[in-house]
């Protein structure tokens, strides 16, 4: 056994001879260094005129001097690449205002003034996708977090607080649709080719709030009434030829406004909700008031063209956002330092939704699996961050899995601890108390100390601490009693090397071995370096189940016995219990002798077990593909103090080669068996489709022919995405003449379908082909490939970059497409290029080989000349 102890005691791997260039880096900002705005701007005014090659911008805004501000006589608006045109102070023109850096200062001489500014952009040149930019012949916008400032000079920062009055005018013909924030209050008929509408938002919101979209959209329409009573219109926009793929985003709506009803007593406040789609967008979507703006991606959705996942997330996303509407609007962030607080809570809320609308425990598992694959090995690499940073260069790469789903976790742990009713008091608490109000995480954790009655006061290190604690549990037999002796520490992270030990609460059960029951679930908060709990009642030694439900976001470290983990992974009541001792049994295999595979016994361990698990009539099949899901490559990396990918990945195949030899028969069977099932989204058919492509997976690996040959039928058969892209998948990681069919036949299937295309290339990027990395050099000469759409350059670079086999290629090859990746897209879109910094970032627990491969690339980034603010902060760290 070589299971990685703590990752913090490595130094350091791979030194190269030659010190690291350099870096310049942008100037640093601190959550210590808040002061509170020196100017209010109570409401604010915005005139375009639109025009995708000259926008015009005329604003109003009424400002008040701070009472609580430091008494400036001039007031900073910030601004990104803006000139102002004209400066305006209670209707006179001005010339006592200047420039600092991008920042406009005007002076003002009394307490109260009503300032304008003039400014034109050019949306159609905006590649980087925030503020106001052209997609696919439509304007929408950008703010969060700071693109406001690209569209006009504000207050650009979430404690001040604004109601908006909108008016927006455009060609009749390239704009027909124009949409802002709250409820249309006017609109006519310029009679000169143009038209024009009044928007007007009631409710007081931060500047990264505000939207427009202008363009030739048609709508879903439905409505939605509130528990109070109130008739809400609710509109889908797309473009012409998508509205019928949006019934899903629609009822995944209504499901929203009616949860959030019935889970939090939170009812929406206007009289109109719009949701618009838009192809070009750097993130997920995006929470403006009353006018989402989404990425297509999580709006579009019919049995054609999005799988299972595909619904999942759309689900997810339209309730993420809607539920935004009170964790993030009504209250919102005072500063970005406090983003966990809008987004760890709102992902709490969109997880318990999906929780409540599909599989309760499948969905739990689902959510662990990701906080494992992605936030664990942020947690432990160059860029860990506590949930609430203490600083930040560009608060872009903030947006992270640890802020959002590390958050939702923290606050997940709250609730366990406090049984949800109380949990609800407190989060109405909350509400109550800071609607309309720009709040703090401390805000939240005192709310929730006064309405739940839960002392708090050292959980607090959860948000100050970074780093995945590690928990080392031995169980004791004495006499009668069992005993639970238990450690913690949490690894040292940039700029934090001391930790203190935090409250763990972690839900566990003991099971009697010959009964295969437990006594009753109990809840230890574990709040020290070390202690003992004593578990009286016990003749014989019980088998623990511990961390019950991921009740804590933490590391296990034990020695599990193999025949109990075989037991657990039999018998817990627990499904995420049993998923984990499932789970365990794998990884104590894959990672024995640093990465090379166990003995006979550990395998046969797991045929055993996964032989029980396809057997068990008890199971649902959604739960029983939980199960026999092994963990992935970057969850086994992470259990290893430096892995060797290499070893790794020919471990985990040459398992699932045996595996699909040993269970051939079962898997051929398993495959014939779900395949008769019909098409439908209830539980019973999207089981079916998940265990039949996974029976493929495994067959793939130990008798690729048959899987070849069950793949093709499975294809050609399929009259859904699910089944069709589940069997490409397969057909795509095998060297059969067949591939080439299919994966033609795909792209032309679907030709002029953006999403689908977006598959095509993540199939091939992200396949277990042996020359995948040539396929993507290909592929990025393909004329449907661009750098200008981000969903685009995911499909083929991210795919590429966590596929392990292909991006950590011993030649260095992978390294070196990203690297190149990196360099051509800062220019162009700096967010999305700054996002393919982390997998290189690991170097440091990377075998020494490629270690100063990965490293050498992030130099060769390092030195390149103009890097934009977003990806020089992410290569100083990740080398520092
Ligand atoms: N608040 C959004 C995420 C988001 C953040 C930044 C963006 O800029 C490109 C876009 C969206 C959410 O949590 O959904
Ligand atoms: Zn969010």
């Amino acid at each position: 056994m070589d299971i990685a102890r703590d990752p913090s005691a490595l130094s350091g791997n791979a030194q190269p001879a030659v010190a690291a260039p350099v870096l310049a880096q942008p100037q640093e900002i601190r959550r210590a260094d808040y002061r509170p705005p020196a100017w209010l701007v109570d409401e604010v005014g915005l005139d375009f005129a639109l025009d995708p090659d000259a926008t015009q911008v005329r604003s109003r805004l009424s400002v008040r001097r701070n009472p609580a501000g430091d008494g400036d006589h001039a007031i900073r608006l910030n601004g990104d690449g803006l000139a102002a045109r004209s400066v305006m102070v209670d209707g006179v023109i001005t010339n006592d205002w200047h420039m600092d850096g991008a920042d406009l200062i005007v002076a003002l001489p009394g307490d109260a003034h009503e300032v304008s500014v003039e400014t034109q952009i050019t949306p159609s040149a905006n590649s980087q996708l925030m503020g106001l930019y052209a997609s696919g012949g439509m304007l929408c916008t950008q703010c969060e977090a700071e693109g406001f400032r690209r569209i006009t000079f504000f207050p650009d920062r979430p404690d001040v607080l604004s109601t908006y009055r909108v008016r927006l005018t455009g060609e009749k013909g390239r704009f027909p649709v124009l949409l802002s924030n709250g409820n249309c209050t006017a609109s006519g008929d310029n009679g000169d080719g143009t038209h024009w509408a009044e928007w007007h938002d009631p409710w007081p919101k931060p500047s990264y709030l505000f939207a427009l979209v202008a363009g030739d959209l048609v709508a879903r329409r439905d409505s939605f009434t509130t528990m109070s009573g109130r008739k809400v219109d609710l509109a889908i926009w797309v473009r012409d030829g998508d509205l019928d793929r949006t019934d899903h985003a629609m009822r995944s709506l209504k499901k929203s406004m009616q949860w959030d009803e019935e889970a939090f007593g939170r009812e929406y406040d206007l009289d109109l909700f719009n949701i618009v789609a838009v192809s070009d967008f750097n993130m997920g979507a995006m929470e403006n008031k009353g006018l989402n703006i989404f990425n297509t991606r999580y709006v579009l959705a019919d049995p054609e063209t999005a799988t299972d996942a595909d619904y999942d997330a759309v689900e997810g996303v339209i309730g993420h956002e809607y539920f935004h509407n009170w964790s993030g609007n009504r209250v919102t962030c005072r500063d970005w330092f406090q983003l966990s607080l809008k987004e760890g809570f709102t992902v709490l809320r969109d997880q318990l939704f999906s929780q409540a609308m599909g599989s309760e425990s499948v969905k739990r598992i689902e959510d662990v699996r990701v906080l494992r694959a992605a936030q664990f090995p942020e947690d432990s690499g160059p860029l860990a961050h506590p949930i609430r940073p203490d600083s930040y260069r560009e608060i872009s790469n903030f947006y992270t899995a640890t802020v959002y789903n590390k958050g939702a976790e923290v606050i997940r742990m709250m609730r366990t601890m406090a049984g949800p009713e109380n949990f609800r008091k407190g989060s109405d608490l909350y509400f109550d108390r800071h609607d309309g109000e720009a709040a703090t995480c401390e805000d939240f954790v005192t709310a929730m100390e006064d309405g739940t009655g839960l002392d708090l006061s050292r959980f607090r290190l959860w948000y100050s601490q970074a780093g995945t604690p590690r928990v080392e549990a031995r169980l004791e037999h004495d006499g009668d009693a069992a005993i639970l002796h238990l450690s913690q520490t949490v690894p040292a992270t940039p700029g934090q090397p001391d930790k203190q030990p935090m409250p763990i609460p972690l839900r566990l059960a003991l099971f009697d071995r010959d009964s295969g029951d437990h006594g009753g679930e109990q809840l230890v908060v574990f709040d020290k370096a070390g202690d003992s709990f004593r578990f009286p009642g016990f003749a014989k030694p019980p088998v623990l189940s511990l961390n019950r439900g991921f009740s804590a976001p933490v590391a296990i470290e034990r020695a599990v016995p193999q025949d109990e983990l075989v037991f657990l992974a039999a018998h817990d009541d627990d499904p995420l219990a049993r998923y984990e001792a499932m789970q365990s049994l794998t990884v104590q295999y894959l990672t024995a002798d640093g990465g090379k595979a166990g003995d006979g016994d550990g395998r046969d361990a797991i045929g055993a077990a996964m032989a029980a698990i396809l057997d068990d009539p008890a199971l649902d099949d959604l739960m029983r593909g939980e199960l026999l899901m092994l963990p992935g490559e970057a969850y086994l990396a992470e259990q290893l103090l430096v892995a060797d990918p290499g070893a790794i990945h020919a471990a985990r195949e040459g398992l699932k080669a045996w595996l699909g030899q040993r269970l051939e028969d079962r898997l051929v069977a398993l495959h014939a068996r779900a395949s008769a099932v019909p098409y439908g989204l209830e539980a019973v058919a999207r089981g079916a489709r998940k265990l039949k492509t996974q029976a493929l997976v495994l067959l793939a690996a130990g008798a690729p022919a048959v899987a070849a040959e069950l793949a093709a039928a499975q294809y050609s058969a399929a009259d859904n995405m699910t089944d069709r892209q589940g069997a490409l998948m397969v057909l795509a990681g095998l060297d059969t003449p067949a591939r080439e069919t299919f994966l033609a036949d795909f792209k032309t299937r679907y030709e002029g379908n953006a999403l689908v295309t977006d598959k095509w290339f993540s199939l091939q990027a992200g396949s277990l082909h042996p020359q995948a990395l040539e396929h993507v050099k290909h592929l990025a000469q393909h004329p449907d490939f661009t750098m200008n759409n981000p969903n685009r350059v995911r499909s083929l670079y991210m795919a590429f970059a966590v596929n392990p086999q292909a991006f950590h290629a011993a030649s260095g090859e992978g390294y070196r497409m990203i690297a190149d990746l990196i360099l051509a897209l800062d220019p162009i879109n700096a967010q999305t290029a700054a996002r393919f910094v982390p997998p290189l970032g690991r170097w440091r627990r990377i075998e020494p080989g490629r270690s100063a491969l990965m490293r050498a690339e992030l130099e060769r980034v390092a030195a390149a000349p103009n890097l934009s603010r977003d990806t020089a902060e992410q290569v100083g760290r990740s080398l520092g």
